[in-house]
């Protein structure tokens, strides 16, 4: 049983040994070294070479190692016949509603205006903003939106969450769907994206989505790049619609040098790091997969190709 294994970053060795520590009868062939093609059960793979996977006769499922499988989704000749797994696992999920708690905070307790305050040797205080009036909008209630949520709630914020289909999360006032999407946007004093990328959410973070949004809303972004329109970002920045920003993703990455968004004082960037898989914890989730699947039951997390995500 021969697993193919195509880390994201270069940490194969973390990978082979946490999977090894829990399969020992896993055989790990760390691409492009993959032998004979015909022996590859299992992939887990971030973005591979279009028409690499399809040339595993034999594979059973495809793991991927990001939670968004939307570079996986590129390759025209991805063999959609085999299950695509994306990435859940605990420490992931974790990591994220680190980085959203962080973000949320941040901007709520004014930090973009006191850094700047410190740059200029300032000592001035700002009104009091209590978190019952302070509106939290999340686009995207599935894994990691709903976990950030939760972790969110004791906060005492005023809760607003959005999806594709009706959802239910505790103490959040949940919208679905386009026709919902004005409401949701209205109450969105800091609009955090977590939406996975398809054709439906590509370029929504635009203009007209701003313009939705009350007055000097903050935007923190962690989805995907793609679905957020600089210019538009920079322009409602300017004209004040937007008060702030938190960028973890970009529509070009790396962030292009001469991008105005590295330097705008409004604006904290990070280089995609909103949250990163804990290989220990994705070893578990992955072989927990593989030995439902031999036991003959349903696979977890699977993703439908048709939605996209
Ligand atoms: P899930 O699939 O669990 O949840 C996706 C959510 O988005 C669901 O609530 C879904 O609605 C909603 N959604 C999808 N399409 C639409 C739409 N057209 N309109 C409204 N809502 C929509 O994904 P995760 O929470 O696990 O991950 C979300 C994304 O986060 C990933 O796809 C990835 O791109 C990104 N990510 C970024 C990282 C980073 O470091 N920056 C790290 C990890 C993930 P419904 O509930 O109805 O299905
Ligand atoms: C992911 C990511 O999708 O890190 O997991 O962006």
């Amino acid at each position: 049983m021969a697993l193919l294994l195509k880390p994201w970053i270069d940490n194969g060795p973390a990978w082979r040994g946490a999977l090894e520590a829990l399969r020992p009868d896993l055989e790990i062939r760390d691409w492009p070294e993959l032998g004979d093609p015909a022996d590859i059960d299992y992939a887990l793979v971030s973005r591979m070479p279009s028409g690499a996977l399809a040339k595993l006769p034999n594979l059973k499922i495809i793991f991927s190692i990001g939670a968004g499988v939307d570079g996986l989704l590129q390759d025209p000749t991805l063999p959609r016949q085999v299950p695509l797994v994306r990435m859940v696992e605990p420490g992931l999920t974790a990591d994220m509603t680190a980085f959203v708690v962080m973000s949320v905070l941040f901007h709520h307790k004014e930090m973009l205006d006191y850094t700047g305050y410190q740059r200029r040797k300032l000592w001035q205080e700002r009104g009091p903003v209590w978190a019952g009036n302070r509106r939290v909008g999340m686009m995207g209630l599935g894994v990691l939106g709903s976990d950030a949520l939760e972790k969110l709630r004791p906060f005492g914020f005023d809760l607003y969450g959005w999806s594709r289909s009706p959802r239910q999360v505790e103490g959040v006032t949940c919208y679905h769907g386009w026709d919902q999407m004005d409401d949701f946007l209205a109450h969105c004093d800091i609009l955090v994206s977590l939406l996975p990328l398809t054709p439906e959410t590509k370029g929504l973070l635009s203009r007209d989505t701003f313009a939705k949004l009350p007055r000097g809303a903050t935007l923190i972004t962690a989805g995907r790049g793609q679905q957020q329109v600089e210019a538009d970002i920079l322009a409602a920045l300017e004209s004040g619609q937007l008060g702030g920003a938190s960028l973890d993703v970009f529509e070009q990455e790396p962030l292009p040098q001469d991008s105005p968004l590295w330097t705008h004082p409004r604006v904290v960037i990070t280089p995609h790091i909103a949250a990163n898989v804990i290989v220990e914890t994705a070893a578990r989730a992955i072989t927990e997969n593989i030995a439902r699947f031999e036991a003959g039951q349903a696979l977890k997390n699977i993703v439908d190709y048709d939605r996209g995500y």
